[in-house]
């Protein structure tokens, strides 16, 4: 089967290795598929042609010779349903990844978000440090929750899935962050997800093409 996935050809240091490819990566890399870059020089992502497989212009965009699609949820969703070790095993667990990757995106990736990003685009605007303390809250509560659902479990779903693969990507938008450093559950279930060798393999293939492509 031929994979493409596509990627930033190079993008400045504060994002290497943190660029949402890594998710598609990361879950072909558990699958042992390989994958074609379909690589996105700077302005590439506003073409017609990039429009119409990723319509926002962001990164990545997943195609095979089956389907074509984007948003990291739903490519890691596909991958699994192409991987005989990622694959759902029952119905109750399709429901449930699937749930996860959804609340990984959806109600603990923005909050994620609105803790680190007023800081890297704004850096030096006054309103960054007074919603500071407002973003940490809200976060704190959600890893209350999932501390919570932690409780017994080494996953999110009984086994590692792309739930995991998802969440772990979303957690580590504040790893060094004390809101995090509060739950050592979450920071145990986190270094369990990127010690996996498919992790590391994802990770260096990101910075590889950066390496490659720098200006
Ligand atoms: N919801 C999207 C978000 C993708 C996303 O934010 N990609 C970033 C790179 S990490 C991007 O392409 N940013 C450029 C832009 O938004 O124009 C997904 O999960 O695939």
């Amino acid at each position: 089967m031929t994979i493409t996935i596509s990627a930033f050809a190079w993008v400045p240091p504060f994002a290497q290795g943190y660029v949402k490819d890594i998710r598609a990566r990361w879950a072909l890399a558990e699958a042992g598929l390989d994958y074609n870059l379909h690589l996105l020089p700077d302005g590439a992502q506003d073409q017609p042609d990039y429009r119409a497989w990723q319509p926002f212009g962001q990164v990545p965009a997943y195609r095979d010779e089956t389907v074509e699609l984007f948003e990291s949820g739903a490519i890691v969703l596909h991958i699994a349903s192409l991987s005989d070790a990622l694959a759902p095993r029952s119905k109750q667990e399709a429901a449930q990844i699937q749930a996860w990757v959804i609340a990984a995106l959806n109600s603990v990736e923005p909050k994620v978000e609105n803790l680190i990003l007023p800081a890297i685009f704004h850096t030096g605007e006054a309103w960054v440090s007074e919603f500071r303390p407002h973003a940490e809250n809200l976060l704190a509560l959600r890893l209350k929750s999932l501390s919570g659902w932690m409780k017994g479990r080494d996953w999110l779903v009984g086994r590692f899935t792309v739930a995991d693969i998802i969440m772990a990507t979303v957690l580590r938008g504040v790893q060094a962050e004390p809101v995090l450093q509060d739950h050592p559950d979450l920071v145990a279930y986190l270094d369990r997800c990127l010690a996996r060798p498919a992790f590391k393999k994802a990770l260096d293939a990101q910075l590889d093409t950066f390496t490659k492509n720098a200006p």
